[in-house]
């Protein structure tokens, strides 16, 4: 390699505390084994091997994870093993991950049992080693913390969501066990002097918003990231936070918290020049290069300028790192992800001054997508009694409500249509404006199932009402499956019957279950930018199949766009779940 290394933590930890150092520094997290291998031109089998490919490539640091409780663990039987994804790389990988729908912890019972570890059952002597073998100049970034990620996972989506209102105790119980757990290993590895930083990935949010109400993590979660945060100071130690998706809401609950730095901005979620300009001389910014689009479909050129313009717009003044929108993937072309190692040294040195346009590439910009109006659906049954009964998870309530209409005279099916599903029609546009988070969509939808369950007798035989069937699955090679099962909810509260496949499902299963189940409508969720073109794949299958003008076909999930719709031809496309459903209620009804 041309460039010589120079490690520097210091340059690091300047940029941390929002100053200008010689230069703006890489600030990834995490690089698959993969990419690691290929850069290195060698297998990486040992802790050495993992140090050289950080050092080579230009870092300032190594990151290890402390390999405490790590939600991806799941004990035995409780995993899920995930199709290859398609790379340029010739080696199969399988990817394996907790299967968190059916969650490990999901009683008290289950609480108690479970074979808690303690900080004494794991091996830290790697930091021991680490102590000695780190090249002059260099520190170790301790990943660690995912205390909410790790508290989800354990008890499974589903009913942590439900558990946040009708458990607090097993919640505040969870939080405690894996809070103290993670704050205990810290304060044993962060002894260590080879300990910059530490870096905590926790996903909190989605697309457009935190995955739950920030009061629950301002109970449980925040003060444990503060409590770190507060040694982290004391001792010097830099102390960053890691959530993909819009965590607008929580920045500040950060800057709280003590972190120095945030990561990794995604640039469809949140406007870098925004965030800098309100919190930038408080946190760090890192990241921001988009695994979207640009890292993962653009060209070295495109990656270089995309670089070029994040460094002159953010650097100046210091508080600005390179990286990527979430780690570098298995599916990074290498060409690209060394050309945002290289164009961050070529253009990173200080002074930096905003000079635009210098090299050709096409550069992704922010683009708000503008916040839902909530309508005024007001010709409807007792629309706002319906809703606070369906929010409230209270579905004694909701029946209530439904005996009196149906008291009045007016049918079971017509307060379904009338009453029901416009609350749930609200409720999605509550979700869409932010005023509600995903738990309470959730619970809407479950005690909407209850109420129904318990008139199916009155709304035996009007099976023929519903409006249509849909067929759904995350397409193959893709484990995402918490948007999907939304979109589910919303179908299913609009008065659809739906099929769910699940994750991962192949085109030929799209196929068959066409074929078994005659529906109006397929519809295909997809969360990474390399599994969409199984989007495709699937619309060619059912093509081929004889069956595509016979069907619908709605495609949607995080990264997938109406012109992504439009140029692989589906029917239609749904930003979120409740434009999923409004658009298969058009697609039926054309
Ligand atoms: Co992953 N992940 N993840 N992840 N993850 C994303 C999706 C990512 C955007 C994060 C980022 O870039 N910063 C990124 C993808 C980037 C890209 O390729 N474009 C990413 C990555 C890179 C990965 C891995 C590759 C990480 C790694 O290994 N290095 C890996 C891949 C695994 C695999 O699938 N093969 C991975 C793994 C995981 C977990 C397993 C840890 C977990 C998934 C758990 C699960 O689903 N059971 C996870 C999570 C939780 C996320 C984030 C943080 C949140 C996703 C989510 O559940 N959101 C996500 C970040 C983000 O979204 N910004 C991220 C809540 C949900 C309600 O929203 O799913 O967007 P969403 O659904 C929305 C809309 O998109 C829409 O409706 C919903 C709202 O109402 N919608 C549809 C969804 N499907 C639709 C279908 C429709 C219409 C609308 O019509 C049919």
């Amino acid at each position: 390699m041309a460039r010589e290394p120079k490690p520097d933590f210091e340059r690091y930890m300047t940029t941390l505390h929002c100053q200008e150092p010689d230069r703006v520094p890489l600030g990834d997290w995490h690089v698959d084994q993969l990419p690691m291998e290929n850069y290195l031109g060698r297998k990486i089998t040992s802790l050495q091997d993992q140090i050289d490919f950080w050092y080579a490539a230009g870092f300032d640091y190594m990151t290890t994870s402390s390999g405490i409780l790590e939600p991806v663990r799941a004990p035995e039987g409780m995993t899920v093993k995930g199709d290859a994804v398609e790379t340029e790389y010739e080696q199969v990988r399988e990817r394996e991950w907790a299967l968190e729908h059916d969650g490990v912890i999901t009683s008290w019972e289950a609480f108690e049992k479970y074979p808690w570890p303690s900080v004494d059952d794991f091996d830290l002597s790697k930091w021991d080693v680490l102590d000695k073998t780190l090249p002059q100049g260099m520190k170790a970034v301790l990943v660690l913390g995912k205390i909410y990620t790790t508290v989800w996972m354990f008890m499974g989506a589903e009913t942590f969501f439900n558990a946040l209102e009708k458990n607090p105790e097993l919640i505040a119980a969870m939080f405690e066990k894996v809070g103290s757990l993670q704050y205990e290993t810290f304060m044993r590895v962060s002894e260590h002097p080879c300990v910059g930083a530490v870096f905590n990935p926790d996903d909190i949010a989605h697309n457009t918003g935190l995955l739950i109400h920030p009061k629950y993590l301002r109970s449980y979660m925040f003060p444990w990231y503060k409590k770190i945060g507060d040694v982290c100071r004391d001792k010097g130690i830099g102390y960053i936070f890691h959530s993909d998706g819009d965590c607008t809401e929580a920045m500040d609950d950060f800057i709280d918290c003590g972190f120095h730095g945030f990561n990794p901005i995604q640039p469809n979620c949140m406007d870098i020049d925004a965030v800098k300009k309100k919190w930038g001389h408080k946190l760090c910014l890192i990241g921001n290069l988009n695994l979207d689009s640009t890292l993962t479909l653009g060209s070295p050129e495109d990656v270089r300028a995309e670089v070029y313009e994040r460094i002159r717009t953010i650097g100046p003044g210091g508080g600005y790192m390179v990286a990527s929108s979430n780690s570098i993937t298995d599916y990074v072309p290498l060409a690209n992800m060394k050309a945002l190692l290289e164009a961050t040294f070529e253009f990173g040195q200080y002074p930096i001054e905003l000079e635009e346009g210098r090299i050709d590439g096409k550069i992704w910009k922010f683009q708000a997508k503008p916040r839902q109006e909530i309508s005024q659906a007001a010709t409807v049954l007792n629309l706002e009694a319906y809703v606070a009964g369906m929010l409230g998870n209270n579905s004694p309530a909701v029946i209530e409500l439904v005996q009196k209409d149906m008291e009045a005279g007016i049918k079971a099916q017509e307060v379904v249509s009338s009453g029901m599903i416009p609350a749930m029609t609200v409720i999605g546009e509550k979700f869409q404006s932010g005023e509600i988070y995903i738990p309470e969509m959730m619970i809407a939808a479950k005690t909407m199932t209850a109420v129904l369950e318990h008139y199916k007798d009155q709304l035996a035989g009007k099976e023929e009402k519903k409006i249509g069937k849909v067929v759904i699955g995350t397409v193959k090679g893709d484990l995402h499956d918490i948007g999907k099962n939304l979109v589910i909810m919303m179908l299913e509260g609009q008065g659809f019957s739906v099929v769910d496949l699940g994750i991962s499902v192949s085109t030929d299963k799209f196929v068959e279950a066409a074929i078994e189940n005659k529906p109006d409508i397929v519809a295909l969720s997809a969360l990474l930018t390399t599994t969409m073109v199984e989007m495709k794949n699937t619309i060619i299958g059912l093509e081929e199949a004889g069956l595509r003008n016979s069907i619908k076909i709605i495609v949607g999930g995080a990264p997938v766009t109406q012109a992504f719709a439009d140029e692989i031809g589906a029917d239609g496309y749904g930003y979120d779940s409740p434009g999923a459903a409004q658009k298969c209620k058009e697609l039926v009804s054309a």
